[in-house]
């Protein structure tokens, strides 16, 4: 199989790789100078058409298997990058006997070759998408399968713990092994389980973007205060309450972290059906925020509106945001925190006139900072995390039943789907129907 690897368009160089154990074979026919490869060294070349025309000057290397990415014979051609040339190349191939390979068929390769488990082919994938600094440095160590060793040796910890328990099926009238000891084994693999799981929903959230949320009563300006963070136009805003009815979600970045903004409805008691279904949606977006920028009005003089909106998002973790402030000669910051009874940061801004948005965008970055530095676990994918948690389950009920002195085979049942899921989760054991899905999500080429 062969596809370009690199993207398309104007760039110093190309890359098209080719795998398979005819790899070698398909490229020599295509190259003027024949020459005897060592694998792994780079040769100078010129690729040929079938009337002997150069195509173009390129490098070539040749990885023996099972060396190489895929973990079979392989070739790299390095070409000039465009948007044309690259497809030459790859058409001569597939005219000379390649095929196009599929999305991720290369990485899927490696994974069915044994070159690297699920954990770190997911790596694979979101390292290429990564939009972020932060993110590139989460999924990396995934690369190095520090990641699939700690899970490894999980595996062989729930393996110790059912080989006891099966000596003394084995030999029950000879052999009573210490209940506390095994206590004590299964006590230790739930607690590493545990502390992999405990940071996992922060990093899973922080790698899809950490989601903010803005609130407020209808008109205080915060599909302006979207626009303005999202330096684009995304809301429409206009001077009539109630213009924004649906959600609207936009990606940002701020320092490197990605974020979701999210502009809500303007939150007020309403007759209006199409509002109304508009609030419930605010009010249930602020439930699932990370953040909440609880935009007021400078203009106007707080009302109950705003007063309800706070008694909604008080338990939350939230910023007070004092909009329109070019229409006021003066705003009391203080007197507007004591009416809210808040201690939390209180900004003020004019998202018309795209003052103070750069403060803004500070303290969202530290407001969830905690979320962002707790994130150094290893669980990159929600996969990932389901198998880690349905493993804990089961963990967890093996451990009672021990405790509770329940039939050994009951609890040595409950270890061996920890097992299972651990395998689950790894690739140890997997469905066709899982790894299509995970590899057609993947560039062709990689
Ligand atoms: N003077 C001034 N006007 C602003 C500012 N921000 C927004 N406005 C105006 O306030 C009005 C409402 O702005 P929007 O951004 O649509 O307000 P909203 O909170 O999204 O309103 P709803 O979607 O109806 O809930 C518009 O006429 C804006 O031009 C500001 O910083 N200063
Ligand atoms: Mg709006």
């Amino acid at each position: 199989m062969a596809a370009i690897s690199s993207p398309k368009g104007i760039g110093a160089i190309a890359v098209i790789r080719v795998s398979g154990t005819l790899s070698w074979e398909i490229v020599r026919k295509i190259l003027a100078k024949s020459v005897e490869v060592e694998p792994r060294k780079v040769y100078h070349n010129f690729v040929i058409d079938k009337d002997g025309q150069v195509v173009d000057e390129v490098m070539v290397v040749f990885y023996k298997a099972p060396n190489s990415y895929t973990g079979e014979d392989m070739v790299e051609i390095m070409c000039h990058g465009g948007f044309v040339v690259s497809e030459m190349i790859l058409e001569l191939l597939i005219n000379n006997g390649a095929r196009l390979a599929g999305p991720g068929e290369f990485t899927k390769r490696a994974f069915l070759n044994g070159k690297m488990d699920l954990t770190k082919a997911e790596a694979v994938k979101q390292i290429i998408e990564a939009t972020s600094r932060h993110a590139v440095k989460a999924i990396s160590q995934n690369l190095t399968s520090r990641f699939y060793q700690m899970v490894k040796q999980l595996r062989e910890d729930v393996l110790n713990l059912l080989a006891h328990l099966e000596v003394e099926f084995d030999y029950p009238d000879d052999v009573f092994i210490e209940r506390g000891y095994l206590l004590k084994m299964a006590e230790d693999v739930l607690s590493k389980v545990e502390k992999l799981l405990s940071n996992a929903e922060n990093r899973l959230a922080v790698s899809s973007g950490i989601k903010v949320v803005i609130v407020g009563k209808p008109n205080v300006g915060k599909s302006s205060l979207l626009n303005a963070l999202a330096k684009e136009e995304k809301a429409i805003v206009t001077e009539i309450p109630g213009t924004t009815r649906d959600l609207i979600e936009v990606p940002i970045t701020i320092d490197g972290i990605n974020f979701t903004l999210v502009d809500t409805a303007g939150i007020r008691t309403s007759n209006d059906k199409v509002e109304q279904i508009g609030i419930e949606r605010a009010i249930k977006a602020c439930g699932k925020a990370d953040l909440i920028l609880f935009v007021v009005d400078a203009t106007t003089e707080l009302d109950e509106n705003d007063m309800r909106i706070l008694e909604l998002i008080k338990d939350k973790r939230y910023l007070v945001v004092i909009n329109k402030i070019d229409a006021r000669d003066f705003v009391d910051r203080e007197k507007i925190k004591q009416i809210l009874k808040t201690n939390t940061h209180v900004l003020t801004v004019s998202a018309l006139k795209k003052e103070g948005i750069e403060e803004v965008e500070k303290q969202i970055v530290n407001s969830v900072k905690d979320v962002i530095l707790s994130t150094d676990g290893y669980v990159t994918t929600h996969r990932q995390y389901e198998h880690l948690l349905e493993c804990k389950r089961n963990l967890v009920k093996a451990f009672e039943s021990l405790k509770n002195s329940v039939e050994l085979d009951m609890v040595a049942e409950d270890l061996r789907s920890a097992l299972k899921q651990l395998d689950l989760l790894t690739g140890e054991s997997y469905t066709e129907d899982l790894i299509d899905k995970i590899f057609k999500e993947f560039c062709v080429g990689k």
